[in-house]
């Protein structure tokens, strides 16, 4: 235990990463939220911010609350990180800007515009086949299934040996917690997938035309290296796989437990870019990371010390009812910009714009040629210290009664 240097503050013994959390954050985000602003969490020693206004305050100081000290538990000024750190996510201003300027030009509307037909067959092809069957793990076979190949093959990876991008990713959103038995048990297998992974970062991996390839492109043009180049596929690979599929998977798991939401998706499939902010509002996949201050910050009549971990609750700001009207209910009519679900501020997803895209053309394929989802068993959720999902969710289908086409 950590005693409390904050005077005034409240100490919490709140562990995020119990399993019993994990499996329903919710109500402890709501004990959070309303024990102050600012908590002290005693087993780790670190404050916590649950309150949609004092995530927004810190994710908007990148100067007083860095990254470039991990945003993980960890302070990489004191532990040495698992892996390399990430040269976008794991870095301030002023470098972090010009990495961050090449990557949005990569992951821009513009870019990604030019994927969405191949993403819309992708998605038909694989709807189609499933409805057909009629039962299926939508987890395993549409929600992993289709960001593994269509985001994949944006990239530009190789077919063989994707089936390492979900445990790879496991590993760094595992990383961003405390080093428990969660993330010594994900450790213990993780050769192969790190092995693939630095592999299928070289240039020599990926296709031409990838967005791999497009890194490339950028340090021929000078404006990063080209070992920067390959790190950025590797951001590629580490953020963009499991995030998208387990938003798939959390759609899934809101419209099966409501369904006249679906009801109204199904009415209306052009819902589906406001359904999903509304997912990544009511139950995001990522839910917590930290900063850490750069010196002594004062905030909200508190002074912070310097090196202070602050654990920033995206996903209990999105539930904040001082921000949201009926915050616990999911309604994909409501307006959901605003929310948390890709951060803010200079570290904001990336890749959101690419998350969007997956997400609108999935639901839009489903929504088109699905009446009903059923659940046919429970869904298995996956164990992660940072971000959450499914491991399975076994459903049937009930088509839909116009023609699609
Ligand atoms: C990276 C990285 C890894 C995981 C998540 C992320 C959400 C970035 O390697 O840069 O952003």
């Amino acid at each position: 235990m950590h005693a409390n240097p904050y005077s005034g503050v409240p100490v919490s013994d709140f562990d995020p990463y119990d399993s019993a959390v994990l499996a329903n954050p919710y109500p402890h985000y709501e004990r959070l939220r309303e024990a102050g602003p600012w908590v002290w969490l005693e087993r780790y020693g670190a404050l916590a911010v649950a309150r949609h206004e004092q995530v927004h305050a810190v994710l908007s100081k990148p100067d007083l609350f860095c990254s470039s000290a991990g945003v993980g538990l960890a302070n990489f000024h004191t532990e040495t990180p698992w892996r390399k750190p990430s040269i976008i996510l794991e870095a301030d201003p002023p470098n972090h800007g010009r990495i961050r300027k090449v990557v949005a030009r990569v992951l821009s509307p513009a870019s990604i515009g030019r994927l969405r037909s191949t993403f819309e067959a992708v998605a038909a092809r694989m709807v189609d086949e499933l409805v057909e069957r009629g039962s299926f793990d939508i987890a395993r076979e549409l929600c992993e299934a289709f960001p593994t190949k269509a985001f994949g093959d944006a990239v530009g990876l190789p077919a063989e040996g994707r089936e390492h991008l979900l445990p790879y990713g496991d590993m760094v959103f595992n990383g961003f917690g405390p080093i428990n038995e969660r993330f010594h048990e994900r450790m213990k297998t993780s050769g192969e997938a790190v092995n693939w992974i630095a592999q299928v970062c070289r240039r020599e991996a990926l296709t031409t035309d990838g967005l791999g390839a497009q890194l490339y492109a950028a340090a021929d043009d000078g404006e990063i290296t080209h070992e920067e180049a390959s790190m950025l596929v590797r951001t590629l690979l580490s953020a963009g796989l499991d995030t998208t599929i387990f938003t798939l998977c959390n759609a899934i798991v809101s419209f099966t437990a409501h369904p006249e939401q679906w009801a109204l998706l199904h009415e209306n499939p052009s819902l589906a870019r406001q359904a999903l902010e509304e997912v990544l509002r009511y139950d995001p996949t990522f839910h917590s990371f930290y900063r850490t201050t750069t010196q002594a910050v004062e905030v909200d009549g508190i002074t912070l010390q310097p090196e202070q971990k602050v654990a920033v609750f995206i996903a209990s700001a999105n539930r904040d009812p001082r921000r949201w009207p009926g915050a616990d209910t999911f309604d994909i009519t409501r307006r959901a910009t605003g929310h948390t679900g890709f951060g803010a501020g200079i570290h904001g997803c990336a890749g959101q714009m690419m998350a969007r895209l997956e997400g609108e053309v999935l639901l839009t394929a489903l929504a088109r040629r699905v009446a009903r989802i059923h659940r046919e068993g429970e869904p298995v959720l996956h164990f992660n210290n940072t971000v959450r999902g499914l491991k399975s969710l076994p459903v049937s289908v009930e088509p839909s009664l116009a023609a699609v086409h």
